[in-house]
């Protein structure tokens, strides 16, 4: 029995990199690209998955559900199952079927995404009522805790929280929100995204260093995240200090850019986004070749803007061209990354999208 399909979409960050695990803001975007499930509950205790995009079915007893027990990208699914279930909701049995076309190990939260439209999945067909926020913290919790990534709460937030032509500020703090419009068209700009295809390892020990980074600075400040410091500080280890000094202007920067979207000086939030790539590839140390290479390019080229967005270690850069240099940016990436034999990026443009949502609309008093 086909009881109902949920899709949740991937992000795109704008700015604020790096600082959700340090209670701080970030302005992400939902993309156009979603993971879909079609989803059906079962009687039998047992979580069955499967996907278009990947070979084999998981067939896993929910008693069985255990942090370490399942690998791979099942085990986004089923973390959320085992999560919603620790919590003490009654998630039982179900058949998943996934599908989707957020680009995979591009940064863009393929996996948030499957975990989010998971989460949506099995508690509205339970009949388990949690608002989003708790849905993204249980949906983080799967991620930290039974996958074993370290992540913040950012990507779960943008694909679960998002609005259609909307930026999403939020607070990771105390998970305050605000969506700020985010239409760039009718001002004649264009968001141009480069996928450098240079492999994307978030699961490795550097995000996980950069993390033990800024909690060891905050211990050593005295402050209870960085997120509390106002001036980067001196007195520092060379290492931590850069790590800081990242973080605290990334913070500023958010609030900036999200202050000039408010007033519509949207051409203005350029030059901070280049420099927050600077921040990146300087004090924070999570960009390489490719993702320096790209951004170098768009700029040369006439972008209002560009930087990394994601994790770093590979990835996408976003840039802020107007629509009318969409054509000559691409081909002076594409020719960038010739002239360096890295391989062909893939570029397009990305509009600011919906959140997750039920995409079979069944009629009121049907279901
Ligand atoms: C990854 C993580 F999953 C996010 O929580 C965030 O820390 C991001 O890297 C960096 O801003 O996407």
């Amino acid at each position: 029995m086909r009881d109902g399909v949920f899709e949740a979409p991937g992000r795109i960050n704008l700015i604020g990199e790096h600082t959700d695990y340090n209670d701080g803001f970030v302005l992400p975007i939902a993309l156009p690209h979603v993971v879909r499930i079609t989803a059906a509950r079962r009687d039998d205790g047992v979580l069955r998955v499967a996907s278009r995009q990947a070979q084999g079915v998981a067939e896993l007893r929910l008693v069985d559900l255990a942090p370490g027990a399942v690998t791979g990208w099942v085990a986004y699914v089923a973390g959320v199952v085992w999560a919603l279930r620790e919590e003490g909701h009654p998630i039982g049995g179900f058949g998943l079927m996934v599908d989707g076309n957020v680009p995979l190990g591009a940064g863009l939260s393929s996996s948030a995404a499957l975990e989010a439209a998971t989460a949506l999945a099995v508690t509205e067909l339970s009949g388990v009522s949690l608002d989003r926020r708790t849905l993204a913290r249980i949906t983080q919790r799967a991620e930290n805790d039974f996958v074993g990534m370290p992540c913040g709460i950012m990507d779960q937030s943008a694909s679960l929280l998002a609005r259609e032509r909307h930026a999403l500020l939020l607070d990771t703090r105390t998970m305050a929100t605000e969506h700020i419009p985010f239409d760039l068209a009718p001002a004649g700009l264009a968001l141009l995204v480069v996928d450098t295809k240079a492999p994307h390892r978030l699961v490795d020990g550097e995000y996980a260093a950069r993390r033990r980074d800024c909690h060891r600075a905050a211990e050593l400040l005295g402050v209870p995240a960085l997120r509390d410091l106002d001036e980067p500080d001196q007195d520092l280890p060379d290492r931590l200090a850069r790590r800081v000094r990242h973080v605290v202007a990334e913070n500023a920067r958010v609030l900036e850019v999200a202050e000039l979207l408010r007033t519509d000086r949207i051409r203005e939030i350029g030059p901070l986004l280049t420099d927050s790539h600077t921040s990146l590839r300087d004090d924070y140390e999570v960009t390489v070749p490719e993702l320096d290479v790209a951004v170098d390019a768009l700029v040369a080229a006439g972008a209002l803007g560009a930087r990394m967005t994601g994790g770093g270690f590979g990835g996408c850069v976003i840039s802020l061209v107007e629509d009318t240099a969409v054509e000559a940016c691409t081909r002076a990436v594409r020719a960038a990354f010739a002239d360096k034999n890295f391989t062909t990026p893939d570029c397009w443009t990305a509009t600011a999208s919906a959140g997750a949502r039920r995409a079979d609309h069944v009629p009121a008093g049907v279901d």
